[in-house]
């Protein structure tokens, strides 16, 4: 597993990939440096930082070491709708080359902007996590990332053009089309919403395609959680090795941190965005291998620096070396936010919760939905699973005791129980991008 860090695995030399293995004191200067640098950028250029900085007395010669990051006030996306839409941007629009956008779940976008320095930083990220998760310049890769304001298409579109690969930009959708490509253009590696690539697998079967007797062998999941279970079910299938990429718009997109090839926790490419872990409710730094919500300031942003912002990521940094070598650190994978958490009868719920319990009664991947309600002003919440063609049955009382492994399973996971719903093949709705798992009626007023 052990590469030497300097070369791929045709011995050529890679400048890119050695960052990920920098002497750690080099790395902590490197941040230092440019923390300092964002720090001044955004007093100078964005009024927002300016005067919170101001209302704290804190000025930019007051950050003089890496420590110091803990006396920047916090960041969130209330900011970026609250300054729409370039409110956050530290350059003129002459040097903005790329804007980008993500949908809010309340009304207006966020924007993003990239100077052509920031665009060679996030092409270069995502080429550093491309060669950890070893693909190279010989892959022919369908990138199946949504292209437009979404950041994961074009973003994941930088990286492979970066690297030399042969792009196929064919974005989200047309599941037939999809699998075609994958077929007919011989593609080795792919890249897209786990969610969606569950929708091929299921097409393909369907369509009579064994995955695993094409050419591919990785594919770069992410821009949404997905369970350990998640990975061994895509990797049992179609024989492929899946790795996870992370990111967020508000930082740059996808290549905040990525996976190696030891599948163990996210490397977050340091030298670039500078990660804490904080008590949500305290807003306290925790240490190493306690989990919280997830920070991040980047500290080589030109377009939008940005500070210590609030990710709403669940996480830990990883204590441990990685057996890679890298001395950029790692987070645990991220399997939910402290924002998609609802409360059920006092019991906090993440649908990544459920998502387990499903697989642990079935041993397979379901798809399915979680509905939220109000009547009689408590909250309910129904699981509405959709039952493949192998789980079928005439027999009512077979269907009877599938939906009981399936509530049982979730009762011990969570502790309360919930109500179970079967639901017939390809009745739920299917994602071509993120997969949306939670319906939520309370907020247009329930059914009382
Ligand atoms: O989803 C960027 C991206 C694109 C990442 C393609 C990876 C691949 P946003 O639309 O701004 O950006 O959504 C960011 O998605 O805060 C997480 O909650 C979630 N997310 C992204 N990647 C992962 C992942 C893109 N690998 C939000 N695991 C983030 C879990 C993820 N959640």
């Amino acid at each position: 597993m052990k590469r030497n860090c300097w070369n791929d695995q045709n011995g050529r030399f890679l400048p890119e990939m050695s960052l990920d293995f920098m002497p750690v004191d080099k790395l902590k200067q490197v941040q230092l440096q440019r923390l300092q640098a964002t720090v001044s950028l955004a007093y100078e250029k964005v009024p927002l930082f300016r005067s919170r900085m101001d209302e704290k007395k804190l000025k930019p010669s007051d950050i003089k070491s890496l420590k110091d990051i803990t006396l920047i006030p916090f960041s969130m996306k209330k900011d970026l709708r609250d300054t729409y839409p370039y409110g956050l941007f530290a350059t003129d629009m002459k040097q903005v080359v790329r804007l980008h956008a993500s949908s809010g779940t309340t009304g207006k976008p966020i924007v993003v902007g990239y100077t052509q320095e920031d665009m060679d930083v996030w092409a270069q990220v995502i080429k550093r996590g491309l060669l950890a998760t070893g693909y190279t310049s010989d892959d022919i890769v369908q990138n199946f990332y949504g292209y437009g304001l979404f950041t994961g298409g074009l973003g994941v579109h930088g990286g492979l053009e970066s690297l030399g690969a042969t792009v196929i930009p064919v974005s989200g959708g047309n599941t037939e089309r999809q699998i075609m490509i994958m077929k007919d253009f011989e593609v080795t590696a792919i890249a897209g919403t786990p969610s969606y690539f569950i929708r091929i697998i299921d097409v393909a079967e369907k369509m009579g395609i064994d995955l695993k007797t094409l050419k591919i062998k990785r594919g770069l999941f992410g821009a949404e959680p997905w369970s350990d279970g998640m990975r061994d079910y895509i990797e049992e299938r179609t024989g492929i090795k899946a790795y996870d990429i992370y990111g967020l718009s508000e930082i740059i997109g996808p290549g905040v941190g990525c996976e190696c090839e030891c599948q163990n926790g996210i490397h977050i490419y340091e030298d670039h965005f500078y990660p804490e872990i904080i008590d949500p409710e305290t807003l306290e730094p925790l240490p190493d291998g306690q989990e919280g919500e997830l920070v991040i300031s980047t500290l080589s942003k030109q377009a939008m620096p940005i500070l210590r912002y609030r990710t709403r990521d669940i996480t830990s940094i990883e204590a441990t070396p990685c057996p890679c070598g890298r001395t950029i650190r790692r987070i645990k994978r991220i399997g939910r936010r402290s924002d998609d958490m609802f409360i059920i009868r006092g019991v906090n719920v993440f649908p990544s919760q459920i998502e387990t319990a499903l697989l642990r009664a079935e041993k397979a991947l379901p798809h399915y939905q979680i509905v939220l309600d109000r009547k009689n002003h408590l909250d309910t919440v129904e699981v509405k699973v959709e039952v493949s063609r192998d789980m079928m049955s005439d027999s009512m009382s077979d269907m009877d005791s599938l939906n009981k492994r399936f509530s049982h399973s979730i009762e011990q996971i969570l502790g309360i129980s919930v109500l179970v719903t079967l639901c017939e093949p390809d009745s739920l709705p299917r994602s071509e991008g993120k997969a949306k798992r939670v319906i939520d009626n309370r907020a247009i007023g329930g059914s009382l």
